[in-house]
């Protein structure tokens, strides 16, 4: 049950070394989040040296940042948020401009086959890739809480939606930024969200870190989590950055049909809902093969 302490990390977990591909998604399907130890520590070395180089590189380009609603762009697509009190600077990196379109590493990633494997038992054979890869890099000295939310306030979807597979670039617990997620709270419908700090978020006096299940891991460990799972991450409190990369799949003839970061631009998007279906937003394939359909606009 949402908001349950009857799930434990053991009901979730599973080993990239004996993985059973259809257990897996059996276990995502009932509780909307599982664990798989190890899945892409071999895409490790390359990719946390492509992170880091952009996080530099993004750093460096703070002096052109533009406001913008979310926070600060810089013009590699960097997101930055207010820094907390007594950082050096007075802006930290929220969502880092590293992505499938900037790292071989961070693309081929989204191609590991044992990933897809479970995937494909979850949303069928036809898999496309949705958004080009995001990291959430978390900076230290009390770097950004996440608050808990859905993704589905941000990316609410025609069918069942994407599924997230969120990876741990370094050894992640409790005092650097764990995600926590709520088991069966997929089944909870779109929540109301509301303005916080990190954007779209579940009221925090009513849903608090109490009731979620924080997922302790190491680098390479991958955790898949359902569009409508409650989950979110607190600060940073460590001396080093804490990044997560994060690929999200979704059935080929799936689409969007409320894009939002803001009560406010919510609730306008939500007024386009029949013209966001005429959207082109076909992703790339990864698996699987995409039929025509003329319904669809090309
Ligand atoms: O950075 C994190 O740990 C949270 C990521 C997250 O919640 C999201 O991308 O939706």
């Amino acid at each position: 049950m949402a908001g349950s302490s009857t799930v434990t990390v053991r009901d979730l977990e599973f080993f990239a070394d004996k993985l059973d591909p259809a257990k897996a998604a059996a276990a995502y399907l009932e509780h909307g989040a599982i664990v798989i130890r190890g899945l892409l520590k071999r895409h490790l070395p390359q990719l946390v040296q492509d992170i880091e180089a952009s996080a530099a590189q993004a750093i460096s380009l703070l002096d052109q940042a533009k406001r913008i609603p979310e926070g600060w762009s810089t013009p590699d697509g960097t997101l930055f948020l207010p820094a907390p009190k007594g950082y050096k600077r007075d802006k930290q990196i929220m969502v880092l401009g590293v992505n499938y379109r900037t790292s071989g590493a961070f693309f081929q990633s989204a191609f590991e086959e044992r990933l897809l494997d479970v995937v494909e038992a979850i949303v069928g054979p036809d898999i496309e890739l949705f958004i080009d890869g995001q990291c959430l890099y978390k900076e230290p000295v009390g770097g950004h809480p996440k608050h808990l939310h859905q993704d589905a306030a941000y990316f609410e979807h025609r069918f069942e939606g994407p599924v997230g597979v969120l990876n741990y670039a370094v050894d992640t617990d409790l005092r650097n930024g764990a995600l926590h997620v709520v088991p069966g709270s997929h089944r909870m419908g779109v929540l109301k969200h509301v303005d916080t700090f990190s954007h779209l978020g579940l009221d925090p006096a009513e849903w608090t870190w109490d009731k979620a299940l924080p997922i302790i891991g190491q680098a390479g460990d991958a955790i898949f989590f359902h569009v409508k799972t409650i989950h979110g991450s607190r600060e940073n409190m460590s001396d080093k950055a804490r990044p997560v990369f994060i690929h999200r799949y979704r059935r080929a003839d799936d689409y969007v049909v409320v894009h939002a970061t803001s009560q406010e631009n919510r609730q306008v998007a939500e007024r386009r809902i029949e013209e966001a279906k005429k959207e082109n937003q076909r992703g790339l394939m990864v698996r699987g093969f995409r039929r025509l359909d003329t319904s669809r606009p090309e």
